[in-house]
Order: structure tokens, then C-alpha cells, then sequence
């Protein structure tokens, strides 16, 4: 049986990864970070968390992070942890640095003194094309990095280009676009807003307060995403794809479809100064046709079918709670 070991296993991805590999069979470890309490909702919330290995680890922390490797002994490792909000990046650059694009060099040198022949995967980011001047991004587009963690994915995505080429890593950078579910934290701005239509749907809340309405991302299904991810370790040679949906939306456009779903007015929208960032990225719009043939990859959810699950799945949770049932979640302490 195929083993892998995943880092970041609690995020979006890292659950929807570990419940994919576990389909295919795979025995699945994955690493966590100690907290002061737990952070496993997701695993809860798919059912899969009695069924993964986990390992106590922090990207910060070489020596876990071998210990990580012994434990697991694995064949492919998907490297998702990350300080991943790029709004906090701002506040907190050099952990963002040490985190996001220094821990990449860590787990790859450790594959080094451990075993060459792990395969690597590395969650590189359309945030690196940043504000460059393309209107859509391919794997050729130059980067523009507008923020300390788009700096940081660019360090660590060059990194891993390195070890591929100097020491023969079988090392894979896949540039993802901007994906989402309901199991997507609500500091980001698509969760942020399907939670809080829900609750004004229900009568819980009045405002939905955002930043920069105008910024457009590339918006796809998170879990039709982790399949990429593991499809670009099954083929002959490491490469690097871009993974997104070839269209691209604004954030108003997404709030307006939102409040259509939950039958609100749009009025509630308001903005806040507090939301906008030092410098924001303002379209972003892959194009996945390396993807598509090399890997046969593929996205499926439509933009106004992944805002209608996420606002669906919110109010859901929402009323759940209004009944006194309990539901592995995160809103409900936010
Ligand atoms: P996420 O939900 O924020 O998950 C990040 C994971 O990293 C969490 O498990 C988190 O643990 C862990 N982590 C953070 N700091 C750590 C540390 N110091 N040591 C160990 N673990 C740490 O992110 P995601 O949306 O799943 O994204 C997965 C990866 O893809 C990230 O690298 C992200 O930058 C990248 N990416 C995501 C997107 C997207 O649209 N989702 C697009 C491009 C690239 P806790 O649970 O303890 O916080
Ligand atoms: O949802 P966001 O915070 O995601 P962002 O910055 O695009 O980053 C996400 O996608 C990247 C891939 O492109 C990942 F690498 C990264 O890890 C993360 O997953 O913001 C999207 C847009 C921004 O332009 C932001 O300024 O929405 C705008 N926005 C407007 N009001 C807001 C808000 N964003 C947030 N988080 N909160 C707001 O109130």
C-alpha cells in the first residue's frame, strides 16, 4: 500500500487531499501544528479523521519535520502548509517568509538526507503573477509578486525548481488558482461572505462589510483541485501546471450572485476601509490547457455553482445550529 504524508492536513486542502487519497487506497499521514485546542473540524466534517495517521510537526522545525519523514516513510509528499492568508502577510512578513518560503527548503532538504526518491509536490500560487501586466497567466506569464506571501510562494516555487534540476528531486510545483468549498477558512473572502449571507438570510446578521469589491480571481471547487495535485505526481516527469478554470470574476459579482441564492438584498453590502490591503492584486485569470494535456485535468464546477453550494452549505449549518445540533464547524466560534 502506497504511503504519503501530507503537511497541512487540517487546511482545506490537506483534508480534501487525505479524503481523496484514502478512495484511492493510500495510507495517509498527515502533519499538525500543536495548538492550544484543536483544529480538526475538517476532518471531522468528512468523516475521515479516525482513518489518518497524524504527526506532530511544525514547518518551523527541522527536526520534526525529519522525525515526519521516519514516521511515515513515505513514497509522494503534498506540501500544503503554509501561512496561506495574504492579507496577515502584511502584519507578520517574516513569519509569513520563514513559514511559507523558507519551510519549502526545509522539507526539501530533509527529502534529501532522508531519501531522493520522494516525490514532492509544492502549493505554488497565481498570487505570484501578482500585478504583473497579462490579463491571463499561463506557466510562461512573468511573476510580479504584490505581497510577502506571494514573495514567499515565489522563493519557495524557485526553490523547488532548484532541487529538481541540481539534485534530481522528483519535485512539482503546481500554480493554483484561487479555489474554494464550504470547508474554506472564513477570513478568506468567498466563506466570508456565503457565512455571513447565511446568517442574514436567517435573520442572524444585518451587514456583510468587504474591501476591494472591484478585485477579480480565477474561482474554482476545491476538490476537484486536490485531484490535480495528485495527478501531477502520477506521470513520467516533474513539471509545473497551472490549475484554474479559465474565467474570472469580481468580488461583487460574487456577492451579488450570493445574496440572489439566499433571497437578500444586496443592500447589506457595505465596505470598510480595515478590509483593504497595503496593495491588492487585481485580476487574476488562469489558463489551464497545460493541464488539460498533460495530466487530462480538468475543472467542472461553474462559478455560480460553486457560490450556490457554499451558501447552501452555510445556511445549512447555520439552521443545524439554531436547532441545537452539534456539526463539526468553524463559524459557530469565529
Ligand atoms: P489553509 O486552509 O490555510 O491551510 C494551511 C495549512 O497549513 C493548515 O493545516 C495550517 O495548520 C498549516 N500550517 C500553517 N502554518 C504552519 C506551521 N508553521 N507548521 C505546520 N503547519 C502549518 O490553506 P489551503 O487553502 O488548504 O491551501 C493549501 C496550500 O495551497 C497552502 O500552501 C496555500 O498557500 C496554497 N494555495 C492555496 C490556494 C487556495 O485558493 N486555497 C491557492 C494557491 C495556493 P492550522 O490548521 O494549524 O492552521
Ligand atoms: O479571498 P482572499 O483573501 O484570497 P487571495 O488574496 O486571492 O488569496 C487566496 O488565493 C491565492 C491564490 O491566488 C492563494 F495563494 C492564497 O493562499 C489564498 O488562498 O481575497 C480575494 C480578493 C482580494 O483581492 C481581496 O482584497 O478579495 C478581496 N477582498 C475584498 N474584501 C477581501 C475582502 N478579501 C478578504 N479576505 N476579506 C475581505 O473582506
Amino acid at each position: 500500500m502506497k504511503r504519503v504524508l501530507i503537511t497541512g492536513i487540517t487546511g482545506q486542502d490537506g483534508a480534501y487531499l487525505a479524503q481523496f487519497l484514502l478512495k484511492k487506497g493510500y495510507t495517509v499521514f498527515g502533519t499538525y501544528r500543536r495548538q492550544s485546542s484543536g483544529n480538526f473540524w475538517r476532518l471531522h466534517y468528512l468523516n475521515i479523521s479516525d482513518k489518518i495517521k497524524l504527526i506532530s510537526a511544525d514547518i518551523l522545525d527541522s527536526t520534526s519535520l525529519y522525525r515526519a519523514l521516519e514516521i511515515s516513510n513515505p513514497t509522494e509528499i503534498y506540501h500544503l502548509a503554509a501561512q496561506s492568508f495574504v492579507a496577515a502577510s502584511f502584519d507578520q512578513p517574516l513569519y509569513t517568509s520563514d513559514v511559507t518560503g523558507l519551510g519549502t527548503v526545509r522539507i526539501l532538504d530533509q527529502i534529501l538526507k532522508f531519501n531522493k526518491k520522494i516525490k514532492f509536490y509544492q502549493a505554488s500560487s497565481s498570487e505570484m503573477f501578482g500585478s504583473g501586466k497579462s490579463l491571463v497567466q499561463n506557466e510562461s506569464t512573468p511573476f510580479m509578486p504584490s505581497s510577502p506571501y506571494a514573495i514567499s510562494k515565489l522563493y519557495a516555487y524557485w526553490q523547488t525548481k532548484l532541487y529538481r534540476e541540481a539534485y534530481g528531486i522528483f519535485a512539482v510545483n503546481g500554480i493554483l488558482f484561487n479555489h474554494e468549498s464550504p470547508l474554506r477558512g472564513l477570513e478568506f473572502v468567498t466563506r466570508k461572505i456565503s457565512n455571513q449571507v447565511a446568517k442574514i438570510s436567517l435573520g442572524i446578521s444585518k451587514k456583510l462589510e468587504l474591501g476591494n469589491l472591484l478585485a477579480k480571481r480565477d474561482w474554482g471547487y476545491a476538490p476537484e483541485y486536490v485531484e490535480g495535485i495528485w495527478k501531477s505526481l502520477q506521470v513520467k516527469n516533474s513539471d509545473d501546471y497551472v490549475m484554474a478554470t479559465n474565467e474570472s470574476h469580481s468580488v461583487k459579482e460574487f456577492v451579488e450572485e450570493a445574496c440572489k441564492i439566499a433571497n437578500i438584498s444586496i443592500k447589506c453590502l457595505k465596505t470598510n476601509k480595515k478590509n483593504l490591503r497595503p496593495f491588492d492584486v487585481n485580476h487574476l485569470q488562469g489558463d489551464y490547457s497545460k493541464a488539460k494535456k498533460k495530466l487530462g485535468w480538468k475543472p467542472k464546477t461553474k462559478f455560480t455553482d460553486l457560490v450556490k453550494l457554499m451558501v447552501d452549505e452555510d445556511i445549512h449549518r447555520w439552521e443545524q445550529r439554531l436547532n441545537g445540533k452539534y456539526l463539526p464547524w468553524d463559524a459557530g466560534n469565529f
